[in-house]
């Protein structure tokens, strides 16, 4: 297997190095900032605002929005603190030579994957409407990974890219909870990586299932990983943001 993650020795040490811990279900989440990746998952226009796939599914897409604030905060304090920030998008290439038949005709949508909708082509890569929102647009040095399934891992540099850097931890946000999320954070925990999923930064269509599928994140002793809400995740970070007094002083 190459795509398992790296033993700790393999990791690189850098000057924020010091384990960190997050009060977590179904207990502390405990991280090396220096080992640990924060994750976006498909925060694209395609499925939080209309005209895009998620409205042609069917979807309310004002269901997703209230993670944008939350997950706003989370992405500036990680720039902040040094983390590796990793973003994915879900697409497909323009002439759909990577989209399975089964997943273009499945479902009874208004308008299908490379159809022309009021955004550009719907989940077609380089179109306005599969790119990230404007909020949570990466910057300089953030990695992106086009996936053209609902895992992170399938089918693209996802895994290379995170044991390059000796990644061993993912805190993971994004859409939708129980598809894009948990398909990764299970495709992440077959690969030995650690998961803190950000409760208020996963979104879903569907209220139930964004309960649901924390709770099976988290039950059984954390059978896929660890739950959090941001507020936990970002009081964990603080030690690496505030300015040693002498250099405050002077
Ligand atoms: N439809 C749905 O809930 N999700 C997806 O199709 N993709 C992602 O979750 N990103």
């Amino acid at each position: 297997m190459t795509d398992t993650a790296p033993t700790p020795t393999d990791a690189p040490t850098g000057p924020a190095n010091t384990p960190l811990t997050v009060g977590a279900r179904p207990y502390d989440f405990t991280f090396d900032p220096a080992t640990t990746a924060l994750v976006l998952i498909d925060m694209q226009r395609d499925f939080l605002e209309p005209g895009g796939f998620g409205e042609s599914l069917g979807n309310d897409v004002s269901q997703l929005r209230s993670t944008i604030e939350p997950l706003r905060a989370v992405l500036a304090t990680a720039r902040a603190a040094g983390l590796t920030v990793i973003h994915t998008r879900e697409g497909h290439l323009p002439d759909l030579s990577d989209l399975p038949a089964a997943k273009l005709h499945r479902g009874n949508a208004t308008l299908r994957i490379g159809d022309v909708g009021p955004k550009g082509r719907i989940l077609i890569r380089g179109e306005y409407g599969q790119d990230i929102i404007d909020e949570l647009a990466p910057i300089d040095g953030e990695t992106v990974i086009d996936k053209p399934g609902k895992g992170a891992f399938y089918a693209t540099a996802f895994g290379d890219v995170l044991r390059q850097r000796g990644i061993t931890s993912l805190v993971v946000t994004g859409v939708t909870t129980e598809v894009c999320v948990h398909t990764t954070v299970r495709e992440a925990n077959d690969r030995g990586y650690e998961c803190l999923v950000l409760g208020d930064c996963v979104g879903s269509y569907f209220p139930e299932f964004q309960r649901v599928a924390l709770e099976m994140v988290a039950a059984q002793g954390g059978i896929f990983g660890w739950v959090a809400p941001s507020q936990a995740f970002l009081d964990a970070l603080a030690p690496l943001l505030s300015v040693p007094a002498a250099v405050a002083a002077s």
